[in-house]
C-alpha cells in the first residue's frame, strides 16, 4: 500500500524539482515575516504610537518593506510556483538543465537579496523600493538587485528551455495553457527587466561609486516605470494564471475557453510595458502628447482584466448550472466555500474589483492630479498587490506545498487557512480603506509621523492613521499565521495531493494555432514599446538638462 502510494505520487510530481519548489517558497514566506515587521512598525510610527529605537530611520523600514514584499516576496513565490507548474505540464519532470537553472538563478539572486537586505538595513540604501535618483544608496545595494535580475533571467530562460524541449518532442501540438503562460510570463519579465537594467548598470551604479559626478534624473526615472508597470503584471500574471488553469479545477469544474485565456495574456504582454507614463503623469518633462498615448495604452491593458473577469464569471456559473444550480446567482451557494484552495484566491477576485476600479481613477490625467503621491495610491496596491496577489499566493501555497513535497493538506491547517484569509481581509479593510480615503484628504504618502506644527488639516488625519495601525495589527497577525502555516505544511501528513490543473470545456472552440506563434507577439510588443518611448526617451538623452548630485537621506 505504501510503497504503491509512493509510486503513484512520483508520478504525480518530481521530488527533486519539489525541493527547488521548496527553496523558492520558504525565502519569499521569510521576506512576508521581515517585511511585515516593518509593515506593522510602519503604522504604528505613522500614528504616533511608537517612536523607532537604537536610532532606526522610517526610511530604512519602508525600503525595507518595500523590497521585500513587492520584490523578494513575490519574485520568488512567483518563481516557485511557475517551476512547479512546468515541471509538472511539461513532461512531468523538469530537464536535469533547467533544474540546475533553477538552482543557479535561487543562488544568484539570494546573494543578490542578501546585499541588498544587508545595505538597507544598516541605513546604507533608504532609497524605498522605487531608488529614484537623485537619492543615492551605497552601489552595494544597486549590485544586489542586478543580482536578483541577473538569478531571475535564468530561472526564466529555464522555462524557455523547458517549452522548447517539449515542442520539439511533441511536435506541432499547442503547449499545455499553464506553461504557455509562463512563458509569456516571463518574456514580459524579460523585456521589461532591461529598462531597470540599463538604469541601474548605466546610470546608478557609476554613479553612486562616483565615477561620474552628476545623473540625468528624468532618464532614470522613465527607465523605472518602463520596467515598474510591467513588474505590476508580473505579479498579477500568475494570480490570473491560478484563477484561469487551477481554480477551475478545484471547484469542480472546467476553464470556459483555453482560446480567450491564452488571448488575454497575449494582450498582457502587448500593453503592459509601453505605459510607463501613467506614473509620470505629474512630472515635467515628457510632453502631453506622450502621456496621452500611454493613457490610451493603459486602458487599452485593461481589457484583458475585463476578459479574465467574464471567463471567470462564466466558468463559476457553468459549473453552478451543471451542479443544478438555478437563477442568476443560484451558482454562489455550490461553490466550495469551506475549501481555503478556493476561498482565499477567490477573495483575492472579489477584492480585486475595487482594486482595478482604482487603479483606473489613478490612471485618469485629472483625477491624477489629485490623488498622486498621497495614501491614496498605497492604498490602491495593498488591495491590488497586496491582497489579490498575495490571497491568491495563499491559496496557492495550501496545495502547491502538499503537492510538490508528497504531503496532504489536514482538515484543521484548512481551517486555519480560512481563518487566516479572513483576518487579512478584516486587516486590510481597516489599513487599505483608511488610506483610501485619507489620501483623498490630501494625506501624503512615504512620510513618518509628524503634526505639521499644528497644522490643522494635518490634525484630521490623525484618526484614520489610527485605523490604518489597527488594520496594519490584525494584518500582522495574518502574517504571523500565514507563516505558522508554511511551516506547518511542511510537517504536513505524508500522502498524495494532486496538482491542480483544469482542463477546458468540451464545447469549448479549439485553440487557434496563431496564438502560440511566439515570433508574431514578441515582434509587435517590440513595435508598441518602441512607438510609446523612442521619441520621448531620445528628447530626454539628447536634452538632459543639468544632471544632478547624488543626495544621501
Ligand atoms: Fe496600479 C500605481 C493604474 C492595476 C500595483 N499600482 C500602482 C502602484 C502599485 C500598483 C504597486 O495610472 C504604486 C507604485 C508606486 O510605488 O508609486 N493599476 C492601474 C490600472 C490598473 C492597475 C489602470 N496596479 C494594478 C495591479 C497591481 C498594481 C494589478 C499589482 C498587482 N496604478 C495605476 C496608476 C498608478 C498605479 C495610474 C500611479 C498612481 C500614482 O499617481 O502614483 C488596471 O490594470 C486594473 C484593471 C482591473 C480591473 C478589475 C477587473 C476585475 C477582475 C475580478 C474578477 C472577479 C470575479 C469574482 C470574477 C478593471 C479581473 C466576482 C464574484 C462576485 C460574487 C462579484
Ligand atoms: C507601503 C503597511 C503588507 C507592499 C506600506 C505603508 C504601510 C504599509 C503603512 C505606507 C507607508 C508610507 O507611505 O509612509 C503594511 C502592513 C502590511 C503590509 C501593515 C501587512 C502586515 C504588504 C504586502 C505588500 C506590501 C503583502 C506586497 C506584496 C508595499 C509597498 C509599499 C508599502 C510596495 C510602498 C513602499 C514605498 O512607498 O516605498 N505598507 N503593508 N505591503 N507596502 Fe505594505
Ligand atoms: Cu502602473
Amino acid at each position: 500500500m505504501k510503497k504503491g502510494q509512493l509510486e503513484l505520487f512520483e508520478n504525480k510530481f518530481d521530488l527533486k524539482d519539489g525541493k527547488l519548489v521548496v527553496a523558492h517558497i520558504i525565502v519569499a514566506f521569510l521576506a512576508l515575516l521581515i517585511g511585515g515587521i516593518a509593515g506593522l512598525l510602519q503604522t504604528l510610527v505613522k500614528s504616533g504610537t511608537v517612536k523607532l529605537p537604537y536610532g532606526i530611520g522610517y526610511y530604512e523600514l519602508l525600503t525595507a518593506h518595500g523590497v521585500l514584499m513587492a520584490i523578494v516576496f513575490t519574485t520568488y513565490f512567483i518563481i516557485g510556483f511557475l517551476y512547479s507548474g512546468i515541471s509538472y505540464t511539461l513532461g512531468g519532470k523538469l530537464l536535469p538543465i533547467v533544474n540546475r537553472m533553477g538552482w543557479l538563478g535561487f543562488a544568484l539572486m539570494t546573494v543578490g537579496t542578501a546585499l541588498g537586505v544587508v545595505m538597507v538595513l544598516t541605513g546604507k540604501a533608504s532609497v524605498l523600493y522605487t531608488f529614484y535618483a537623485p537619492m543615492k544608496a551605497s552601489p552595494y545595494f544597486y549590485i544586489g538587485l542586478a543580482l536578483l535580475v541577473v538569478g531571475s533571467w535564468i530561472s526564466g530562460w529555464g522555462i524557455f528551455y523547458q517549452l522548447k524541449y517539449w515542442k520539439k518532442t511533441h511536435h506541432g501540438k499547442i503547449s499545455p495553457l499553464f506553461a504557455f503562460m509562463a512563458v509569456i510570463t516571463f518574456l514580459m519579465w524579460q523585456i521589461a527587466t532591461i529598462g531597470v537594467a540599463a538604469e541601474v548598470l548605466i546610470q546608478l551604479i557609476p554613479w553612486s561609486f562616483g565615477w561620474v559626478e552628476t545623473i540625468n534624473v528624468m532618464l532614470s526615472r522613465t527607465l523605472f516605470w518602463y520596467f515598474g508597470h510591467p513588474l505590476v503584471y508580473f505579479w498579477l500574471m500568475p494570480a490570473y494564471m491560478c484563477w484561469y488553469v487551477i481554480i477551475p479545477k478545484i471547484i469542480g469544474g472546467k476553464i470556459y475557453s483555453d482560446a480567450l485565456a491564452r488571448l488575454s495574456f497575449v494582450l498582457l504582454l502587448l500593453f503592459s510595458i509601453p505605459v510607463g507614463f501613467h506614473h509620470q503623469l505629474m512630472e515635467p518633462g515628457i510632453s502631453s502628447f506622450w502621456k496621452y498615448l500611454q493613457v490610451v495604452l493603459t486602458f487599452m491593458v485593461v481589457v484583458p482584466s475585463l476578459m479574465t473577469a467574464f471567463s471567470l464569471f462564466a466558468t463559476f456559473e457553468l459549473n453552478g448550472r451543471a451542479k443544478g444550480a438555478k437563477g442568476l446567482f443560484g451558482w454562489i451557494k455550490v461553490m466550495p466555500w469551506k475549501d481555503v484552495r478556493f476561498f482565499a484566491p477567490f477573495l483575492g477576485m472579489l477584492i480585486f474589483i475595487p482594486a482595478g476600479a482604482g487603479g483606473l481613477i489613478n490612471a485618469s490625467n485629472q483625477m491624477n492630479a489629485v490623488v498622486h503621491n498621497t495614501l491614496w495610491v498605497t492604498g490602491h496596491f495593498h488591495l491590488t498587490v497586496a491582497t489579490s496577489v498575495a490571497l491568491t499566493f495563499f491559496g496557492i501555497t495550501y496545495w502547491l506545498l502538499p503537492a510538490v513535497t508528497g504531503r496532504v493538506l489536514t482538515k484543521r491547517m484548512n481551517k486555519l487557512g480560512i481563518i487566516q484569509t479572513i483576518i487579512w481581509c478584516v486587516g486590510m479593510f481597516f489599513m487599505s480603506g483608511a488610506m483610501h480615503l485619507v489620501g483623498l484628504f490630501g494625506a501624503p504618502r512615504r512620510t513618518a509621523f509628524t503634526t505639521y506644527e499644528g497644522n490643522a488639516d494635518a490634525a484630521s488625519w490623525m484618526p484614520y492613521y489610527v485605523f490604518m495601525a489597527i488594520g496594519g495589527t490584525i494584518l500582522f497577525i495574518g502574517v504571523l499565521l500565514m507563516v505558522y502555516n508554511v511551516f506547518a505544511l511542511l510537517r504536513a501528513p505524508k500522502g498524495v495531493t494532486e496538482y491542480p490543473i483544469g482542463e477546458a470545456m468540451e464545447q469549448a472552440e479549439a485553440t487557434p494555432a496563431y496564438l502560440d506563434r511566439w515570433s508574431v507577439w514578441i515582434s509587435l510588443s517590440v513595435a508598441l514599446i518602441l512607438i510609446a518611448y523612442t521619441v520621448p526617451l531620445m528628447d530626454m538623452i539628447m536634452h538632459p538638462g543639468v544632471g544632478s548630485k547624488g543626495f544621501i537621506t
